[in-house]
């Protein structure tokens, strides 16, 4: 049974011109409305089976003086009855001709015939609201849509069927049954649970904290997957750093030329590299300037080397280099950077071996030389290996309340590992947090707080 009154439309289709633009309604007057929209033969659309469509007008209303009636758009019209709808209410889909005026015209002839406008998210929020997909299902819709690559959409698709959900209920049961012995055996008066019981309860605590140990493991790939990855690329003017971004993503969107100083604001072109979106940007060359359009565009550059997953730091190889980029370099984190010694085919005056604990990777990115190595360097540091695990954590949303659950399980270990009967009661309490805090995850409890901030991210008509 749907839990909404009123009945909702929206234009579901990108704006822009295309084929064809979707006009999608739910809710309880779903087919009363069509009715009234809609020109056809045969039986009206509330008289139709669900599953089934009907190709008619929508016209509009007559005026006071029974003139005016207008032909709106020639559709078709989808009807699915409850449950059997995204929403699980009464949904009317019109596909009319795409661009954005035919589908607002029919948008405002059902909104004047009763329907309201529905806000972002919510065809999706009252599919949850109605229990047909749970709170990580309903995510995952949005996932699939923004999905920037084929790996990212594999993992929203995996999270919509389910697989996180399973997930998680499994360890919700674990500790909802732990719980439960828990609190039974506060009834035990002296005694107290047995031995054998307690080892049990601490085994199956001991499961809980694991699952969640991986479950936030795969945060990292997750996170990866929907956001990508930073990737700056930056170095002294005229070392090369707008042929390596040229190259990274196959086409001549930087300047090059043998003047330094070229490039000066930062340049910012996405790749994807083994499905996990890359944002690589080119900076400014780093130098002391008078000339405060390149001073601004080197800040640019520090801020990127600051905030980028990967530094991409390219050095001119043919000259020896300055005590003080040596410096620099040393600044940055050895983990998240890859120095690339460039122009080789001029020399190596570079003394190697002065930063053992750098990746360096030697190239002339004039020829293209070295390329494949700079990727295979992006990939190893990113730590892109084999399948994203199919439950991966994918918001920061998740891993905020997975990391909370954490922490109370470990609490209620560590309270239960000492066999105080006094502290039986705070670990009960500990464990209850924890499963209104999971319980949250899959939307068992939640807040209208928590839905408008999860539904408002969402497009609307979706
Ligand atoms: N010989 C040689 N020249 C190269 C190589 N890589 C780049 N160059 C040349 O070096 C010059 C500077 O290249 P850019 O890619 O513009 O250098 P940049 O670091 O972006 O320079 P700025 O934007 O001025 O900081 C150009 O003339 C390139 O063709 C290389 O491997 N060998
Ligand atoms: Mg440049």
């Amino acid at each position: 049974m749907s839990t909404q009154q009123d009945t909702i439309a929206a234009i579901s289709t990108p704006p822009g011109v295309g084929a064809i633009s979707i006009v999608r309604i739910s809710g309880p007057e779903s087919f009363d409305i069509a009715d009234r929209v809609l020109r056809c033969s045969g039986p009206a659309p509330s008289k139709r089976q669900g599953q089934t469509f009907i190709r008619g007008f929508v016209h509009s209303e007559p005026g006071d003086d029974g003139k005016g009636e207008r032909e709106v758009d020639e559709v078709i019209m989808l009807i699915y009855r409850a449950p059997h709808s995204y929403t699980r209410e009464d949904v009317v889909e019109i596909q009319g001709h795409g661009g954005r005026t035919a589908a607002r015209r029919v948008l405002r002839t059902v909104l004047e015939h009763g329907a309201r406008l529905a806000d972002a998210g919510e065809f999706t929020m009252r599919a949850f609201l109605n229990g047909r997909v749970d709170l990580l299902q309903a995510e995952a819709v949005m996932d699939v849509i923004s999905a920037k690559s084929e790996r990212a959409a594999g993992a929203a698709m995996d999270q919509l069927a389910g697989s996180l959900s399973n997930w998680i209920q499994s360890t919700y049961n674990i500790l909802i049954s732990t719980c439960a012995e828990l609190e039974l055996s506060l009834d035990f008066d002296d005694e107290g649970l047995p031995g054998p019981a307690l080892d049990d309860i601490d085994r199956r605590i001991t499961s809980a904290v694991e699952a969640l140990e991986s479950l936030l493991g795969t945060w990292d790939e997750g996170h990866l997957l929907r956001e990508g990855a930073l990737v700056g690329i930056s170095g002294r003017p005229n070392v090369g750093k707008s042929t390596l971004l040229n190259l990274l993503i196959g086409s001549d969107r930087a300047i090059v030329a043998a003047v330094p100083g070229t490039t000066r604001d930062t340049i910012e072109e996405e790749v994807i590299i083994k499905g996990v979106p890359l944002r690589i940007v080119d900076t400014a060359g780093l130098r002391e300037t008078d000339c405060p359009v390149e001073s601004q565009g080197v800040d640019r550059a520090r801020e990127i080397i600051d905030r980028a997953d990967i530094n991409l730091r390219v050095v001119d190889a043919s000259e020896p280099l300055l005590d003080d980029e040596w410096v620099r370099i040393r600044e940055m984190n050895p983990a998240k950077a890859v120095v690339v010694f460039n122009k080789i085919d001029l020399g190596e005056k570079v003394e190697q071996g002065k930063i053992p604990e750098f990746t360096v990777v030697r190239a002339c990115l004039l020829s293209g030389e070295g390329i494949d190595r700079i990727r295979g360097a992006i990939e190893e540091k990113l730590g892109f290996d084999g399948d994203i695990a199919a439950h991966a954590v994918i918001s920061e949303r998740h891993r905020r309340v997975v990391s909370l659950v954490l922490d109370d399980v470990r609490g209620v270990q560590g309270l239960l590992e000492q066999r105080r009967e006094d502290l039986i009661v705070p670990a009960v309490t500990l464990l209850r947090g924890a499963l209104d805090k999971l319980g949250e995850l899959t939307g068992q409890t939640y807040t209208e707080e928590l839905l408008t901030n999860i539904f408002s991210r969402f497009c609307i008509g979706k």
